[in-house]
């Protein structure tokens, strides 16, 4: 059936198609199939309002989904073509950051596999984020351009009309299938502005940022570094929750609501601050239905919960009030509104939503106005409720609960790891492809010598494929005998990146003195760095040329090597992490709100070195500490030093030797000989100087567990395979499923 559909669609034979060609008649096979699936809502359904969706490439994930894939491939095969080739064809939509962009696209799987109406909401960006380069060791930012003429997304002909300034522009709504495993088919929908323009584009990702009716929808995230770029951010977040609130409507509407009982047709997931303005644009649109703004503001607390992914307090939003003044001028009676009657709750000025310094608080407006606040890890909430958000904690104890992060098997184990995914079916029956917690069956095997050996062998043909896509890639030879240790994630300060690079460089002086390790290591890297964040490039930077004065020295490069993957997005990730063999989860205790490449890790038979930060402490409870590496202070630790004010990371340096030559080679010859001086001092004076997320004193913990884990990886493999094996067991409660099915319990009651 597949074979003459796709014949027919290509009017070819399929040995004469390019793999462009294929991959267009497949989408179209896959976009029929999953259309057969869309039901009717009844009841509550989700609207889940997110900024990004960093859904990756579709076309595997949706063959699987669909039941597909199978007879896809062995068509493919069957005329000389391979699945693998044609992944090449379709470019990856990278519409979202990282992590939370990354939870929304394995949010949307488990509602359709978990057959819950939910849909999701954002943005139609005809740049997804930037792809990364690395020139002279630095990193360069090119436009990402992923719309191609053969798109996922579909013009649905619908148009909203939305007032940006004063002036009326139309939202056009796309969107694009989302396909469940063995379920239903829900929604992506995301708008976009026919006037964009991708001629605006000047040198990299530069562009004119006061142009709003060619950039409106260009880019995900323009650099927001300065006042035009932030601007920007309060215009794109407008346009997508009032073409979003007014859809909600519209279709809650036809469905026979009234309005007054929006909440038995709708919930509303606001992902972080980013969608926030959906509360006072849903108020505005009820107001403009005559209900009366005391029951407006009733009707969308109901129907509106609140998501928040950091403790950062850089990260939540605050915008000055001129900057909404200039934007959303319909919004500032509202707003105004709001924070008077949040004023009438409390005297505690901590929680108002304007204050004193003309400053709108985003998640202040998100906690009064929804019934639920929730974090994505247990540790992250209980941080919430008792520092970070502890007098709204005191107000409305009611609200806060906690839902632990997942992610999607079908992805991750599924699509990504299809070797072992066989092998497990083969073990414990195929039971766990829908129902992750029968993963716990393979502990019963933790004892068997030769499932161990048949796990061994899996992640060393696993390691042989990251090898070879490296070489073709890169041009890069790495070593799969040697121990792989994976840092993947966004570049940034606290999830210290820079402690991995100093203790690269520890063992580069260890090995000099003839102090070898127990095992060689290939130390790996993928992470973007905000293209206004000076030292996070610089960090890359100084990886980058690591990788070079190691690459050149044959002493060191016997038992070293660092690869920094260029471009790191989902499609590499979902290479590298079914060939990792420990996976680095080392954040600055109390800073990393859950992470999910930690259980994506695990999942695929990493196991864990990290410190107890984010969801880490629910792999360390369920895996055991034997079967995991945990270094360093803990959250009350840091948190009690933050307090003090007294961490001084001048003092770390002078006191201790290791440290000090390890933070000193930043700018010694052997890096200068590949290195920028300017920006390796830079890295150097920011962290004598200042160290803010508190690298130093960890420092030697994690040299040791690291050493600790390299030694035991070597010296007993099997030991180290059913390490492996139990956090492959373990990792069933990090599906989203399991997440997805706690919402709905216990916050949108969806259906009837
Ligand atoms: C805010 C203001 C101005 C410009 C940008 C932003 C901005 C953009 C993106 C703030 C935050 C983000 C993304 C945050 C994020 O990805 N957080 C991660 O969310 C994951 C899913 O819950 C967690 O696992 C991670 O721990 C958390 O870091």
């Amino acid at each position: 059936m597949m074979e003459k559909k796709l014949q027919e669609l290509c009017s070819k034979s399929i040995e004469a198609c390019s793999y462009e060609e294929l991959y267009a008649a497949l989408m179209t096979i896959v976009k029929e199939k999953s259309r057969e699936k869309i039901l009717p809502a009844e009841g509550r359904k989700l609207y889940y309002i997110s900024a990004e969706f960093l859904i990756g490439k579709l076309l595997s994930n949706n063959l699987i989904n669909l039941g597909l894939y199978e007879e896809a491939d062995q068509c493919l095969q069957a005329h000389g073509k391979s699945m693998a080739e044609l992944e090449e064809a379709e470019p990856e939509p990278s519409l979202g950051n990282g992590g939370l962009g990354r939870l929304a696209a394995c949010f949307l799987d488990s509602l359709a596999t978990l057959n819950l109406p939910g849909d999701g909401i954002g943005l139609r960006y005809h740049c997804g984020l930037f792809h990364q380069y690395f020139r002279k060791n630095l990193q360069t930012e090119e436009p990402d351009f992923w719309l191609s003429a053969d798109t996922w997304t579909e013009d649905t002909g619908k148009t909203y009309p939305v007032s940006l300034a004063g002036r009326e522009y139309q939202a056009r709504l796309y969107q694009i299938d989302v396909t469940g495993y063995e379920g239903r088919t829900n929604k992506l929908n995301l708008f976009d502005l026919d006037t964009v323009d991708e001629a605006l584009i000047q040198d990299g990702i530069s562009f004119d940022k006061a142009d709003i009716e060619k950039n409106l929808t260009l880019f995900l995230y323009p650099d927001d570094s300065d006042d035009a770029g932030r601007l920007l951010r309060i215009y794109q977040q407008y346009f997508m929750v009032s073409a979003g609130a007014q859809m909600i409507l519209e279709e809650c509407e036809k469905r026979g609501s009234n309005f007054h009982d929006l909440a038995d047709y709708a919930a509303i997931q606001i992902n972080d601050t980013h969608p926030s303005m959906v509360i006072p644009e849903l108020i505005r649109l009820l107001m403009e239905k005559e209900i009366p703004f005391e029951e407006a503001v009733d009707i969308v607390t109901k129907t509106c919960a609140y998501t928040n992914h950091t403790i950062l307090a850089e990260a939540l939003e605050k915008w000055p009030v001129s900057f909404l003044e200039q934007v959303v001028p319909q919004l500032m009676p509202i707003i105004r509104a709001l924070d008077e009657t949040a004023r009438k709750r409390t005297e505690d000025a901590s929680t108002v939503i304007l204050d004193e310094n003309g400053i709108v608080h985003m998640a202040h407006m998100d906690i009064h106005f929804t019934h639920s606040t929730n974090g994505v890890a247990a540790l992250h909430t209980e941080i919430l409720k008792n520092s970070e958000l502890h007098s709204f904690y005191k107000l409305y104890p009611e609200k806060f609960n906690n839902k632990t992060n997942g992610i999607t098997f079908r992805r991750w184990l599924l699509s990504c790891n299809p070797e072992l995914t066989s092998y497990l079916e083969e073990l414990i029956g195929p039971g766990f492809r829908k129902d992750a917690a029968q993963l716990e069956k393979l502990a019963d095997y933790a004892d068997q010598e030769e499932v161990l050996r048949r796990l061994i062998e899996i992640k060393k043909h696993n390691k042989e494929k990251l090898a070879d896509w490296l070489t073709e890639k890169q041009g890069i030879t790495v070593n799969p005998e040697s121990m792989f240790a994976i840092q993947a994630k966004r570049l940034h300060e606290y999830k210290r990146q820079q402690l991995n690079l100093l203790y690269l460089i520890h063992q580069y002086y260890e090995i000099k003195r003839g102090h070898v390790p127990a095992a060689p290591i290939t130390a790996v890297f993928g992470a973007k760095a905000a293209p206004a964040y000076t030292i996070a490039k610089d960090i890359i930077h100084a990886i980058l040329t690591l990788s070079q004065a190691i690459a050149h020295d044959p002493e060191v490069s016997q038992w070293i090597q660092v690869v920094m993957i260029e471009n790191y997005n989902v499609t590499a990730a979902e290479k590298m992490i079914p060939a990792c063999d420990l996976s680095e989860q080392i954040s600055l205790a109390s800073k990393e709100a859950s992470g999910t490449g930690n259980m994506k890790f695990m999942l695929n038979g990493a196991v864990t070195l990290g410190t107890l930060d984010g969801a880490n402490v629910e792999i360390a409870e369920r895996v055991g500490e034997e079967n995991i590496y945990i270094f360093g202070q803990s959250s009350a630790q840091v948190i009690r030093r933050y307090g003090h004010q007294d961490y001084c990371s001048r003092e770390w340096y002078e006191s201790d030797p290791n440290l000090r030559r390890a933070v000193d080679f930043l700018t010694g010859e052997e890096m200068l000989k590949y290195g920028c001086e300017e920006n390796l001092t830079r890295l150097k004076n920011e962290l004598t100087g200042k160290d803010w997320f508190q690298t130093f004193p960890d420092f030697n913990a994690y040299l040791v567990r690291k050493n600790q884990a390299l030694e035991d990886f070597a010296v007993n493999p099997l030991k180290w395979a059913r390490r492996c094996l139990i956090n492959i067991s373990q990792a069933g409660f990090f599906s989203s499923d399991r997440t997805i099915e706690a919402y709905q319990k216990e916050i949108w009651h969806l259906g009837k």
